[in-house]
């Protein structure tokens, strides 16, 4: 009788318990110490993954100082990273070229059927990948052919890092836990930085045969990839950027990402579990997982309110979220600057935690006058990524803000020598900093707590040089999450698009949506109808308009604070608004505009917002037709009635 056949070694990563080959694992370097400390559905993970990969050795992360020391010295001697002997405990890691962003184009959400994952994805006739401007599909069969082409033997020669990680305080209803294999140290110490490291944070009851895999932890596994043709033209930064894949397939709760080091395609807590991922379970859940910052705002009686706030990559989320108030009283703390999973507790407030541990912001721009708030935050402990470094072991990036001193020399993140004035910049426009949230001066004194912060007002915003009033709060719930839904943006560098191009980018989710965009939107709607839900107040901002000269026309940065007092007044009730066909606006007087005129901040030109609903209009039919809420192309006739009237 023959033997049935030898499943495919993909088809066994995200399922079942038991680890029936823990033997191969324990005959590894480190092996058996890796698995011990692990629950027994983490020992089949890794089991079944070494099984694949072929690593040449385990290496549990504990999350410990000493560790991460180890692991950064480690890094120094492959050339991976650099000392930065000007700052306490930073490096410098600069990558292949070709390895520097986002790649949402092999970005991917993996679905029985293709309209799970994205409204309008719809494979060519018999496909099983389709590709939208909401999200990429793949079918589970396609993804299980990807694994079985990219990741048999790509570890070999290499150490597998073993990371059970926490996304969330301890203790918090919302924190869940999460386990990444990955061939990158560099990964690593990255994610001790981002999420909370170590096997306690993994379930240790052993789940149920009955329950999901999804239950326990989200299953993570990450290669930077052996090329083809073998090539490794940057000795110290492996990748194989022509066969990227980033998939996600929140049933069978499991992340697979290859051929990327990059932070945003390799740190699966990031951008892969804690939005896409967690966006599915939170919808099934009841609760909300959105690309949001969290701030609080306390004025000068001592009242304390919190915020969160959705804007499109490249608009100044971190610097909003570290805030120093340009305001004479008022405070800003910093709870999160990237993401929100939010829950209405049993009084029906909505309450928000910050899943992530540290922030990974980009650096150009970033200087004493944008953000002193990060600049000391990043101070120490910090690594960074494709910026310029100083003769005297410093960081040096466009915008920082500071001449270099007579003397000292740049070397750009190319390797190149480089001078102020030479046309390329010495940073990548998408270089990054990775630091602990503890390092934060403004850190909020609650970021930790787990039961949340409670959010009394949702802020919108995007990048609009132009039509788009300083700040305007919805009519509803339901018309603020229309607002949510037709923000429009300009393009980022934190992914490949180039070039200034206005995005739409519904509630700054478009690359990271989880499942299909138009059920998002219904999952706000259906939140917002609950029974006893106090539910926050919604604004839409823009910092970024600009004059006929190209030049932004409000000061930004601290001065922001005179919109987030309105904001925090509207929500005490303390003031006034007048209505307009796009929102209620603050009346003349209502906040200081520092001698700028009110009407240029406060546009509402009725042809502007008419060529705005017809481009919504047609974004809406392209790429949701009939998977968009009822509701919103309610609410989008309904502005386009007032519009009319006006
Ligand atoms: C990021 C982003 O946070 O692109 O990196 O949104
Ligand atoms: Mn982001």
């Amino acid at each position: 009788m023959s033997s049935p056949p030898a499943p495919s070694p993909s088809r066994s990563l995200g399922e079942g318990r038991a680890p029936p080959d823990a033997s191969i694992v324990a005959a590894l370097a480190g092996g058996a110490e890796a698995l011990r400390a692990l629950p027994p559905a983490a020992q089949a993970f890794v089991a079944r993954a070494v099984r694949l990969c072929r690593p040449r050795a385990l290496c549990l992360c504990r999350g410990s100082g000493q560790q991460q020391s180890a692991l950064l010295r480690h890094l120094r001697d492959c050339g991976t990273v650099r000392d930065l002997p000007a700052r306490d405990g930073c490096w410098l890691a600069c990558t292949d070229p070709r390895d520097v962003a986002r790649v949402e184009a092999r970005t991917v959400l993996v679905t029985p059927r293709p309209e799970d994952a994205a409204p309008r994805a719809s494979p060519a006739a018999g496909g099983a990948v389709a590709h939208s401007p909401l999200g990429n599909w793949m079918s589970p069969a396609e993804l299980e052919r990807a694994i079985d082409a990219l990741f048999p033997g790509c570890m070999e020669g290499r150490t597998m890092y073993v990371i059970p990680f926490l996304m969330g305080p301890p203790g918090s209803p919302l924190a869940r836990a999460g386990l990444q294999l990955t061939d990158s140290a560099y990964v690593a110490v990255s994610m001790n930085i981002m999420t909370r490291v170590g096997p306690q944070f993994l379930p240790s009851a052993p789940a149920s045969s009955s329950s999901s895999s999804t239950d326990d932890f989200v299953r993570c596994l990450h290669s930077v990839g052996r090329p083809r043709d073998g090539a490794v033209p940057v000795p110290s930064w492996p990748c194989d950027p022509g066969r990227t894949l980033i998939a996600h397939d929140a049933r069978r709760g499991l992340i697979v990402s290859y051929g990327s080091g990059y932070g945003g395609n390799s740190l699966l807590g990031k951008k892969s579990f804690a939005l896409r991922v967690a966006a599915a379970m939170a919808r099934s859940q009841g609760w909300l997982a959105e690309h949001m910052l969290i701030m609080g705002v306390q004025d000068p009686r001592g009242r304390k309110r919190y915020l969160a706030g959705a804007f499109p990559s490249a608009c100044g989320k971190t610097n909003l979220a570290m805030m120093r108030a340009a305001l004479p009283g008022y405070h800003v703390t910093c709870v999160g600057d990237d993401i929100a999973w939010m829950r209405f507790d049993a009084d029906g407030r909505l309450r928000a935690i910050n899943p992530e541990r540290g922030f990974f912001g980009v650096a150009p721009g970033t200087s004493e006058a944008t953000n002193p708030v990060a600049m000391a935050t990043i101070r120490r402990d910090t690594l960074f990524t494709n910026v310029g470094r100083t003769s005297t072991g410093d960081v040096y990036w466009q915008g920082i803000g500071q001449s270099l001193p007579p003397g000292v020399t740049v070397t750009s993140w190319l390797g190149q020598p480089w001078a102020p004035g030479d046309p390329e910049p010495c940073a990548h426009p998408n270089s990054r900093f990775c630091a602990p949230a503890s390092n934060c001066p403004s850190l909020d004194p609650a970021w930790e707590d787990p039961e949340g912060v409670p959010i009394d007002a949702i802020i919108f915003g995007g990048r609009r040089p132009h039509g788009v009033p300083l700040v305007f709060e919805a009519f509803s719930w339901q018309h603020g999450v229309f607002l949510g839904s037709a923000m429009r943006s300009e393009a980022t560098a934190a992914a490949e698009h180039k070039g200034q191009q206005l995005l739409h980018d519904p509630l700054a989710m478009r690359p990271f949506f989880g499942y299909n965009a138009g059920q998002h939107l219904q999952h706000w709607l259906d939140l917002g109808a609950r029974p006893g839900a106090r539910l926050p107040r919604i604004f839409h901002v823009n910092w970024f308009l600009r004059d006929q000269s190209g030049a932004f026309l409000w000061p930004g940065f601290g001065h922001n604070a005179r919109v987030l007092a309105w904001i925090c007044a509207r929500v005490g009730g303390e003031a006034g608004a007048v209505a307009s066909p796009i929102g209620l606006l603050p009346p003349e007087g209502a906040l200081p505009l520092g001698g700028l005129p009110h009407a240029r901040l406060f546009p509402v030109e009725p042809g502007f917002w008419r060529r705005e609903c017809r481009q919504l209009r047609a974004f809406y039919g392209e790429h949701f037709g009939s998977h968009l809420p009822a509701e919103l192309w309610r609410e989008l006739g309904a502005l386009e009635d007032r519009l009319r009237k006006a």
